[in-house]
């Protein structure tokens, strides 16, 4: 055997072992030890049936995706489960913790499967952009029935065992030790002579004759740009349609198909990138954290009260304060209601609601706070008002307690000055919705401790998010990025190309919606505001449009005044507006500029490349440590596509010395006041790298 699989006897039970930490995944050795096991169990007379189980926290959870993308040593997976489905032998898989992926499609490979209850089954596949490879797309429908599998497979849920023991993929749940209720089982099976149950024997029940077009127009608009949901629906179909055999030819084919893809690349990158971004370069794994067992939230509006929720839904106590009593009873009845919205999609029980308000405590009194670990500031986007929350949270907090501010936009060093113990001073930028949102930027500040940046990453992830820490600079990294999106996008429009052309450009290229779209949803005041900030704050950009801001002087603030930079018939469906189309005209003659027809390549080129430019010059600023935790900003926290890998990913997909040339070729029509390449972007497209590279 390999020292990764193992063949024992209890009796006439074989009892094969994996042990390939950290979860047990099917590299090579896994799957040489699994076929040479069964070959044991199968050379040995006196062993009747077999038992497969995983040492360690869980069942096996997949292939061993750090081998994709190389020539795959063998055996392959696909014969090693063949040979355990021809054991005339009865197989168990004895599953705990996750069986995912290629696991699962061993486990379906087996004659029996058995699990704890707080076990979990899925083929999450699709997040990396590929399907089940290994006869899933063809077992389960035989199991399950062809729309249970479907929804299974394209979802790629953890499905918990009560629920797969229901849909049949499961054949008993094990109270107890699982080894010993699975070897029992086996004897089980071997007392009551049911003998080998093969999955890949099994009809598939018939559906009717439009069902895969049906479901495939289902999920169209959800999952386009995806390429793996489609394949998936193709290869279940073939387990319907053809012989075992030939399905598992046409899902090789399928699976070979996705496996050279761009999407699954990127979908691959995203999946390692979300794990590295936890990683701090510079900052030991062991570095010490504080404990957070209880936090605060200042300020009961819309942010504060989705920051509130985020902890209550991890079970961690928190302390909502507002001075302002009326504004605390408005913020806790929202949060009422947005949990009573989730229960009445039979998302959360009624029990859950109450235990969730339960652990938000209302309060109008700094002292209410002082015991609390972690404080996170989200009052009204001003520095004088921040400042002063924090001078009077340096009086009241405790020694220790974490000091956070949820601002977007203004410099944390300047607010941790505001304290004694700038040390304690971290940024958490959450996005809205706050309860909903993945991503949170933690901003680290010239002096913000390690221990603090440890413990907010960590606590990220208790409260159910993906953090990714950055340094102090304006904007941040996602929104500073975004600001060379919109500028570009409203000189487009200025110079000819219609709001909705941009918007169509950006939603086909995968973003959910196009940037005017978006800030008509946002409410066009907003910006505004900030606008005006800046202009009395003397910042006068060299080329200002003016368009929007005349928009907003219109009384024109998006979706909520039914008119924004489109109309709103019915309240949310935006339509051009040849009142608008005309003000823009009139716009661009005041600033001398003739309007011309613009090609959607250039909208797609003048919107996103100034993205990557900036994204350069966050990277050469230290800002961002790497390209991976620009990418997955960009993904969990604006929408960029995850099947294009995040914009520093599609930037060296599409080739660094193409985007140069664009900036050269847009510095020729335009001057390079917007136009002048950061000197990593020209360094590394003159090197032919990319920023993967660095
Ligand atoms: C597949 O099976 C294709 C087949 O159908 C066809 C074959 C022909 N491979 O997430 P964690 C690493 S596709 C390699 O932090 P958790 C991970 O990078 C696969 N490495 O732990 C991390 O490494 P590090 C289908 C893997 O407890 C460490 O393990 N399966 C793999 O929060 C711990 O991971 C999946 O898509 C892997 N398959 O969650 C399942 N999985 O410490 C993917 C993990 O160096 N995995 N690693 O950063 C998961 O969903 C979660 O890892 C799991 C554990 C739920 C298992």
């Amino acid at each position: 055997m390999s020292d990764a699989v193992s063949f024992t006897r209890d009796g006439e039970i074989g009892v094969i072992t994996v042990a390939n930490p950290p979860v047990n995944a099917l590299s090579q050795p896994v799957r040489a030890g699994l076929k040479d096991a069964v070959q044991a169990g199968l050379a040995d007379a006196g062993v009747k049936a077999m038992v497969l189980i995983c040492d360690g926290a869980t069942f096996i959870a997949g292939a061993d995706i750090r081998e994709f993308g190389k020539p795959l040593a063998a055996p392959s997976l696909v014969p090693v489960i063949d040979a355990m489905e021809a054991s005339d032998k009865p197989i168990v898989a004895a599953i705990h913790g996750t069986a995912l992926g290629g696991g699962l499609e061993v486990a379906l490979g087996c004659h029996y499967r058995v699990a704890v209850p707080g076990a979990r089954v899925g083929l999450p596949e699709v997040n990396l952009g590929l399907l089940p490879g290994a006869g899933g797309t063809q077992r389960l429908p035989r199991l399950v029935g062809v729309e249970k599998a479907l929804d299974f497979i394209v979802q790629g849920t953890h499905v918990p065992a009560a629920e797969a023991r229901r849909l049949g993929l499961l054949d008993e749940l094990i109270e107890g030790d699982l080894k010993t209720g699975a070897i029992a089982f086996a004897r089980r099976v071997l007392a009551e002579n049911r003998g080998v149950k093969r999955a890949s024997a099994l009809p598939v029940a018939p559906v009717a004759a439009d069902f895969f077009a049906n479901y495939e127009a289902g999920i169209a608009r959800r999952l386009r740009g995806f390429k793996a949901p489609f394949n998936i629906i193709k290869a279940v179909q073939a387990a319907a349609e053809l012989p075992f055999a030939a399905g598992m030819k046409r899902e090789a084919e399928l699976f070979q198909d996705l496996m050279t893809s761009s999407e699954s690349r990127a979908q691959r990158h995203v999946f390692f990138a979300e794990r590295e971004v936890a990683k701090i370069p510079g900052l030991p794994k062991d570095t010490a954290q504080r404990e957070i067992n209880t936090a605060a939230v200042i300020g009961a509006g819309t942010m504060g009260g989705g920051i509130a929720m985020n902890f209550a839904n991890a079970g961690i106590p928190v302390t909502l304060l507002e001075i302002n009593r009326e504004a605390l009873d408005r913020g806790i009845a929202v949060i009422r209601k947005n949990y009573e919205a989730t229960a009445s999609k039979g998302r959360l029980t009624t029990a859950d609601v109450e235990k969730r308000m339960g652990l938000i405590t209302p309060s109008t009194a700094y002292d209410d706070i002082k015991q609390a670990d972690v404080v996170i500031e989200a009052v009204f986007e001003n520095m004088d008002i921040k400042k002063e929350v924090f001078r009077t949270l340096d009086s009241v907090a405790k020694p220790g307690a974490i000091l956070a501010t949820n601002t977007s936009t203004l410099n944390v060093d300047e607010i941790a000055s505001a304290t004694k113990r700038p040390q304690d001073v971290i940024g958490m930028h959450f996005f809205s919705p706050a309860n909903v949102m993945r991503l949170l930027e933690n901003v680290r500040g010239k002096q913000t401790a390690n221990d603090v940046i440890a413990t907010v990453m960590n606590l990220s992830r208790r409260i159910g998010k993906i953090g990714v820490l950055v340094g102090v600079c304006d904007g941040f990294v996602g929104n500073r990025m975004l600001h060379q999106r919109t500028r570009e996008a409203m000189f487009l429009v200025e110079e000819g190309a219609r709001p909705e052309q941009i918007d169509k450009v950006l939603y086909d290229f995968g973003f959910p919606m196009g940037p005017f779209a978006m800030a008509d949803m946002a409410g066009l005041d907003v910006g505004y505001k900030v606008r005006e900030e800046r202009r009395k704050a003397g910042k006068i950009e060299p080329r200002e449009s003016l368009w929007i801001d005349k928009i907003v002087e219109m009384g024109r603030h998006g979706q909520k005044t039914n008119a924004g930079i489109y109309r709103y018939a019915d309240g949310r469906t935006p339509l051009p507006d040849p009142e608008i189309e005309r003000l823009i005209a009139q716009c661009a003659r005041d600033a001398g500029i003739a309007q011309r027809q613009i090609s959607d390549q250039e909208i797609l080129e003048r919107c996103l490349y100034p993205m990557i430019n900036e994204g350069a010059k966050i990277l050469e600023e230290g800002i961002a440590a790497r390209a991976l935790d620009i990418d997955i900003i960009w993904i969990n926290g604006y929408g960029f596509p995850a099947y294009r890998g995040g914009p520093m990913f599609w930037a060296d997909e599409i080739g660094l010395k193409t985007v140069c040339e664009a900036y050269r070729k847009y510095a020729g029509q335009f001057g390079d006041t917007y136009w002048k390449p950061a000197p990593l972007l020209e360094k590394l497209a003159r090197e032919g790298k990319g920023f993967y590279d660095l």
